[in-house]
């Protein structure tokens, strides 16, 4: 990463106005950072009193919901419509829900990494925001190629409350000052081409690919392998928190389809977690696939459609593609 550029999320937002649809991404971006702070602050002080319970409600994905995800989403939902945002389409909602009037539509996911919250782990909200345009059908917005994103970003719940930000120019880090209560501009990203660890959920291996398994056994191989160097490997089972390890360090994370029915398309959904991951991603010179083509151009089949994610430093997804060819 290189040095601060600029000081405040504030002043990085102004250089937004004369942009189109500049002004409303610059109070939308902020309205996300209020919510942020809240559910920041909830996650600090326990104030959602049970972390582990589950509610019988499942969400839009069939993932049980904690009192965590639905009080992010409620929290989220209200900055939206603050914002010059019409519509809100939430993993944790079945349909985009209309949030008032203006150009924008956000994609969210209110609570990544939920299945660890009760561990203290560092979890986060990934969102991206798109022109709303005029289809009658709300969840048409959303069926687009993630090259159409105007923005993305993810925050970061952890020992700091971080912010991730990408409008298409660079992708920056702002890390929320509690004393004056502002996001300031920490670095921008540059991802090293060369990979040096992995990331990857490896009790999945005996339902992976046969181009999956070449893959990861040769970085097992290390030195005395194809690869003829060798790796470390990591893996928090956050996504926020494994994929800003890759935008400071490089890396690669991988979730694959996979051999299961539910993993047939992996496990991440496109919409609110990888498209948003890959925009940010490729902005700080990373590469971000399906394992095998260039996410951003793939549109999403459905709402809240799952797709095999890989990302990461450039060299080392495009070797992960040259096996998984074939598959
Ligand atoms: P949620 O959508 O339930 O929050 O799950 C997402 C996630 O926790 C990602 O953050 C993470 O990369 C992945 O699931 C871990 O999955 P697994 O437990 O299968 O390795
Ligand atoms: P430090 O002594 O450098 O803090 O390392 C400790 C540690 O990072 C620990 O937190 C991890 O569990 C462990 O090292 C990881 O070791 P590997 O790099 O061998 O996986």
């Amino acid at each position: 990463m290189s040095a601060p550029a600029m000081q405040s999320l504030a002043a990085h937002l102004d250089a937004l106005a004369a942009k189109p649809l500049g002004p409303e991404l610059a109070r939308t971006v902020a309205a996300l950072t209020r919510a942020a702070v809240t559910v920041h602050a909830t996650i600090r002080a326990g104030t959602v009193p049970d972390l582990t319970a589950t509610d019988t409600a499942a969400n839009a994905s069939g993932e049980t919901q904690k009192p965590l995800d639905v009080f992010a989403d409620e929290t989220f939902l209200a900055a939206a419509r603050t914002a010059p945002v019409s519509v809100y389409g939430s993993e944790e909602q079945e349909l985009p829900v209309p949030s008032g009037d203006g150009p924008l539509a956000m994609a969210i996911d209110p609570l990544d990494g939920s299945s660890n919250i009760e561990t203290n782990i560092a979890v986060g909200t990934i969102f991206s925001l798109f022109a709303a345009g005029d289809a009658p059908d709300p969840a048409e917005v959303f069926r687009r190629s993630g090259t159409e994103q105007l923005a993305a970003g993810f925050f970061i719940y952890g020992a700091q409350l971080l912010l991730v930000l990408t409008f298409g120019a660079g992708t920056d880090v702002f890390i929320h000052d509690p004393q004056a209560d502002e996001f300031r501009h920490h670095a921008r990203c540059t991802i090293p081409a060369r990979a040096g660890e992995y990331s990857v959920n490896a009790a999945n291996r005996r339902h992976w690919p046969t181009g999956m398994l070449a893959y990861v056994d040769g970085l097992e191989q290390g030195a005395e392998g194809p690869r003829q160097r060798d790796f470390g490997m990591r893996y928090a089972g956050s996504l926020v928190a494994d994929g800003y390890r890759i935008l400071q360090r490089g890396g690669i994370f991988i979730y694959p389809a996979d051999a299961r029915k539910a993993y047939a398309r992996g496990r991440l959904r496109q919409l609110y977690e990888a498209n948003p991951i890959a925009f940010c991603i490729e902005q700080a010179g990373g590469a971000a696939t399906d394992t095998r083509r260039r996410l951003l151009d793939l549109p999403p089949t459905t709402l809240h459609a799952k797709v095999p994610l890989a990302f990461g430093s450039r060299d080392e997804v495009e070797v992960l593609a040259t096996y998984m060819q074939g598959e």
